[in-house]
């Protein structure tokens, strides 16, 4: 959106149904992307790609596959994101959705593995895909802290080796083809099928079975709104396409 589009009749007309749409009193969850993150200058999942990264496809790398066959440079990869996202800050989109929760309850389910949401004082954020910082065992599982990441980038890095066994701190995400961590999955389907009104900001509704939350408060009768400036994979499930970026339209959207 850019100022001129948001002073056109159609887009304030557009901006007058979503609020309408998401004016139930009942709970608010917020569905959030990559996109959510990008005016903090965070890429998106398939930007991350820049610099050494730019050769890799990004779904090559956050795979099991991609730790056994070079572990130290999927780590590399891992630290440098995590030093990109600790360089970020939150921007009016994060603050917007945190300051919801002064006038109603709000639910924040993730795909992102940033901490922009808590960082921006969200207080109820389910990351269905994981945390970058909450390193663990690849063997045992054990929790750990690698401490703050390298400054530079890398093109390879030797994680740390468990305390408890031979193994080695592996990132907090959930991989392709791993199974997603089941308490943020089911409190996900739940708060999304309890609803009064689902927002959904910066996915491209390509990623399963995250995608599948939107229909399945669709299914259920409740209003889902969707702010990206581009188009997504979600179509029938949505009632109000806000075309703009997520920083520029929240605040006023969640405005009390
Ligand atoms: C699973 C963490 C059960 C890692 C991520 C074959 C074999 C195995 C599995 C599959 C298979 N085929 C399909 C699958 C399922 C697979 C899947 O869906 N694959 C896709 C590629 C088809 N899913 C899985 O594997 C999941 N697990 O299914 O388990 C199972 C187990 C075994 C076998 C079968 C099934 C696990 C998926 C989790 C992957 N991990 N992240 C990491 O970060 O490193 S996914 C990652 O990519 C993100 O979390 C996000 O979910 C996804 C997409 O990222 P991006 O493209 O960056 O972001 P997004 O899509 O949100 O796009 C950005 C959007 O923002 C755009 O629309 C853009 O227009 C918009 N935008 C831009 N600027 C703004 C904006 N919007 C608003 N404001 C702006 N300013
Ligand atoms: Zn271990």
């Amino acid at each position: 959106m850019t100022s001129g589009e948001a002073e056109t009749p159609g887009f304030r007309e557009q901006m007058s149904k979503a609020r309408q749409a998401l004016s139930g009193h009942g709970p608010l969850v917020v569905l959030s992307g990559a996109g959510m993150s990008a005016e903090s200058g965070v890429p998106t999942f398939r930007d991350a790609q820049t610099g050494l990264w730019e050769r890799y496809d990004p779904t090559d790398l956050a795979t099991p596959e991609a730790w056994r066959r070079d572990r130290d440079m999927v780590w590399a990869w891992y630290r440098w994101r995590e030093h990109l996202i600790s360089g970020a800050r939150p921007n009016p989109g994060h603050l917007a959705v945190a300051r919801a929760q002064d006038h109603r309850d709000v639910v924040v389910v993730t795909q992102n593995v940033d901490d922009l949401h808590e960082r921006a004082g969200s207080t109820l954020v389910h990351h269905v895909h994981g945390s970058l910082f909450a390193h663990r065992c690849d063997t045992c599982g054990t929790p750990m802290d690698a401490g703050p990441p390298p400054p530079e980038p890398a093109d390879s890095l030797t994680p740390p080796t468990c305390t408890r066994c031979d193994g080695r701190a592996r990132p907090g995400v959930v991989w392709f083809g791993e199974m997603l961590p089941s308490a943020p999955w089911e409190a996900a389907v739940s708060a999304v099928s309890s609803a009064a009104a689902v927002l959904v900001v910066g996915t491209s509704g390509l990623v399963q079975p995250a995608a599948s939350l939107p229909g399945v408060a669709a299914d259920a009768g409740i209003p889902v709104v969707e702010v990206n400036p581009g188009a997504s994979g979600l179509g029938r499930e949505v009632s109000v396409h806000l075309r703009a970026p997520a920083g520029q339209v929240l605040p006023g959207l969640l405005a009390p």
